[in-house]
């Protein structure tokens, strides 16, 4: 009897770690590479039922799978949950000088974890940089020039989790866009260029949804989805001395659009990374008093467009319409200026030139 007890608490033990550590490597910092280096530090939220993440997932809890790499998957140690109001600051031995783009480990069933992004040149002084949603790009505020450090915050909201084990944002791997050019003939930043870029819609409920077009393409490690046709940008006027506003031409098959914009013609240092499913935006925090340079690009699922023609604009009165050869007439609202999230779950163009597909199953 003792040994079939024994036998049992074996077999039971066997199981219980086979199904609590699968063979798993995490992804090795990559130096020199886009991805992040080291962990500086970290300080995990708690579940939504108020317990350590690490009770419930500790291959979930080691803050080194978000270096390196990403897998781009859904296996267990793979990723680190920053857990509600969790956070996490990693450092890259390559500069940052375009911003980064994070991946996550996403279940389209689940709902949406949000992470708060913030880069930094000296782990002192953070910039914000915009919010993200699963996997998504975040554009380099105009504070920063060049960053080292980033700090992860989760801001999802607990409200809508209902699963008590739920554990906040996970993070697989986080990548600098272009860490080659720091210190190079970018533009610096003015003082007065102070703000920053709100590339994030208004928050809105998490809709799980909202990623019902998955189109039964889980898992498959492809893009489904032919490259979208090119918008046309139709005007940049100025609402008021500091908000710039575009209007630009629907595209049949993208349900996302992305703003570049910068100090000089094609040289685009700032961003809106997803406006939504729009065609009318405000771009507000600019200096006044500022030329700035617009072009706008259409997403689908997995592939921008084409970029538009650049269209500058030069800082008007409030009603002036017509800047930058834009006639009054092609503003009209088109009704869809509310620019709520219509599909999170968009990706950006490093994360596309990287062939990532941007909808996982996890939580
Ligand atoms: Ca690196
Ligand atoms: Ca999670
Ligand atoms: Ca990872």
């Amino acid at each position: 009897m003792v040994k079939i007890i024994f036998g049992l608490a074996v077999l039971f033990t066997s199981f219980f770690m086979f199904v609590n550590s699968p063979p798993v490597l995490a992804a090795a910092p990559d130096g020199s590479g886009p991805w992040a280096d080291s962990v500086v530090s970290t300080n995990q939220g708690l579940t939504l039922n108020g317990q350590p993440v690490s009770s419930f997932y500790p291959l979930r809890s080691n803050p080194s799978s978000a270096l390196g790499v990403a897998e781009n998957d859904t296996t267990e140690g793979n990723f680190y949950s920053l857990g509600f109001g969790g956070s996490m600051v990693l450092q890259f031995d390559n500069p940052i000088s375009n911003g980064v783009v994070l991946v996550e480990a996403t279940n389209p069933e689940y709902p949406f974890e949000r992470v708060q992004v913030e880069l930094s040149d000296d782990n002192l002084i953070w910039h914000y940089a915009g919010t993200v949603v699963q996997d998504g790009y975040v554009a380099m505020p105009r504070t920063v020039s060049c960053a080292r450090y980033v700090r992860l915050t989760d801001i999802s909201h607990p409200a809508n989790f209902a699963d008590p084990d739920a554990d906040g944002y996970d993070v697989d791997g986080v990548m600098a866009t272009d860490g080659t050019s720091c210190g190079g003939s970018g533009v610096t930043p003015s003082p007065t260029l102070t703000g920053t870029i709100v590339p994030t819609p208004t928050d809105v409920p998490d809709d799980s949804s909202a990623s019902s077009n998955d189109g039964g393409n889980r898992g498959a490690p492809i893009c489904p989805d032919l490259k979208p046709g090119t918008p046309t940008l139709i005007a940049v006027s100025y609402k008021n001395s500091t908000t710039a506003v575009l209007d630009w031409t629907k595209v049949p098959g993208a349900n996302n659009y992305m703003i570049s914009y910068g100090l000089q013609t094609g040289n685009y240092i700032y961003g809106v990374a997803q406006t939504g499913d729009v065609t009318h935006y405000e771009v507000g925090n600019l200096a006044p008093n500022v030329k700035y340079y617009f072009i706008v690009y259409a997403l689908n699922n997995c592939q921008p467009s084409d970029p538009t023609s650049e269209l500058s604009s030069d800082p008007g009165p409030i009603t002036g319409y017509g800047i930058g050869g834009a006639e009054p007439t092609v503003l009209a609202d088109t009704g869809d200026s509310v620019t709520t999230i219509t599909d999170v779950s968009v990706g950006t163009l490093a994360a596309i030139s990287l062939g990532y597909l941007l909808k996982k199953r996890f939580i």
